[in-house]
């Protein structure tokens, strides 16, 4: 067997191994519950090779959603001690043991993806999940929009981007006192210097207790929440998966004018977030108005969004000449940059693929083949890890990632081509 044919079938081997029967864990003992965003990959993922299972991520998924309408970013089918915080932690009272945030909506993009691959098959599947989808987005309309129609979030785990630097300085502004001892597992499973600092785990904390206190209350946590980030990332996801739900809603005959509205808030919602003395998209705190003033892979998400943006073309080959596998996290000139802090300077193959897949679709042909390029050779010389330092290419955090496998399958690997499910 080839080298590159034995990638392709260990990152099928690492999405049934990490199967749990219904949902995918990211990867075993970091990570042992079903996650929102990384469902959705691992949908994309097995979709390449098995339908029906791909379809079946979603739909577990989706049976975790609350009343309300928000899906959570982690749904606890089981308890294992591994992880923390568990459910005990979180105390929602939802059906399905779970957290009380969400997380970026990517599922609603594969959703679209999965019916088109086989619109027989999928027929009676969409027709069950679109309501879902719906209720979730109206949801984000009604909970996590900021006056100006930018997508915001209420803890730096919603946004998916941890202790990505866009939420130092809210985070700073956070005293976590009156939180009781707790034990990190995270650092026992990787290196603490791959991870975030226990500054930032006491505010994760902090914010889980405070919103726990006002019962997961939307309204009074609007009111009295004390991190409220108006994130790019997560606009430009939930951009997207609306145009998808459109797409989607037609295809079923259903009304769109809805979606249409929110279409149209979300847009203005992310110029608000342009912030010309970096040149880029930038969070923002909606509780100050302050721009983070961070460059981070965030902002060329808008080409995920179908936001031909070219002010960002010189700045992402810019970045890109820097590094040996890009795109990093964080911009490596500003001076928070660390190549294997998480979300602080890394490159995670899966934003890549957004961020490649959209530019393909703009017509950036040349940059779209470079990224791709740059992920397939950092995934083939280092392994399925959870992301990678973009300068030496050495893998950090989890392995065996199914997030990872599932880029490889359906986009980085050179058997992707041609089958590739575009994103
Ligand atoms: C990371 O986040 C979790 C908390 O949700 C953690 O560190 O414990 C993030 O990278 C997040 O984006 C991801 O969904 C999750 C599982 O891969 O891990």
């Amino acid at each position: 067997m080839s080298g590159v044919d034995g990638l392709d079938t260990e990152a099928r081997d690492i999405l049934r191994d990490n199967d749990r029967g219904g949902y995918t864990v990211p990867t075993a003992g970091l990570y042992p519950y079903q996650w929102n965003w990384d469902s959705a990959f691992a949908a994309f993922g097995f979709a390449r090779f098995d339908l029906d299972r791909a379809w079946r991520e979603i739909e577990t998924l989706l049976s975790g959603q609350w009343e309300n309408g928000m899906v959570p970013h982690i749904l606890f089918h089981g308890v294992d001690d591994s992880y923390f915080p568990g459910p005990d932690v979180w105390g929602t009272d939802a059906v399905l043991p779970s957290s009380g945030i969400t997380q970026p909506p990517l599922a609603t993009t594969i959703i679209r993806r999965l019916y088109q691959k086989d619109p027989i098959a999928g027929r009676a599947r969409l027709e069950r999940l679109f309501p879902r989808l719906l209720a979730w987005h109206r949801w984000f309309a009604a909970h996590r929009t900021d006056s100006h129609g930018a997508i915001t979030v209420t803890h730096p785990w919603e946004s998916g981007r941890d202790n990505a630097p866009d939420w130092d300085a809210a985070m700073a502004a956070i005293d976590p006192v009156g939180l009781a001892s707790y034990d990190r597992r995270d650092i026992h499973e990787v290196d603490a210097s791959m991870r975030p600092t226990k500054a930032d785990y006491d505010r994760y904390l902090w914010l889980v207790a405070f919103a726990r206190q006002r019962h997961w209350d939307e309204k009074r946590l609007r009111a009295e929440g004390r991190f409220r980030m108006a994130d790019p990332a997560t606009s430009f996801i939930v951009l997207r998966a609306l145009c998808d739900l459109r797409a989607l809603a037609g295809m079923l005959g259903r009304p769109t004018i809805e979606i249409d509205g929110w279409i149209a808030a979300t847009r203005a919602g992310v110029n608000h977030l342009w912030n010309a003395e970096i040149g880029a998209y930038d969070s923002r705190n909606v509780l100050t108005g302050a721009f983070s003033a961070t460059l981070s892979n965030a902002s060329f998400l808008c080409f995920h969004a179908g936001i031909d943006d070219r002010r960002l073309l010189p700045v992402m080959e810019r970045i890109l000449a820097g590094v040996r596998y890009g795109l990093p996290s964080l911009d490596p000139a500003d001076p928070r940059f660390d190549p294997r802090r998480y979300w602080r300077g890394p490159t995670w193959a899966m934003l890549n693929m957004l961020i490649g897949s959209g530019l393909a679709r703009l017509g950036h042909a040349g940059l779209a083949e470079r990224l791709r390029r740059h992920t397939q050779a950092m995934i083939a010389e280092n392994g399925f890890a959870e992301y990678f330092d973009p300068i030496d290419g050495s893998p950090a955090g989890g392995r065996r990632f199914t997030w990872t496998a599932a880029v490889w399958l359906g986009w980085a690997a050179p058997s992707a081509s041609g089958t590739r499910m575009e994103i």
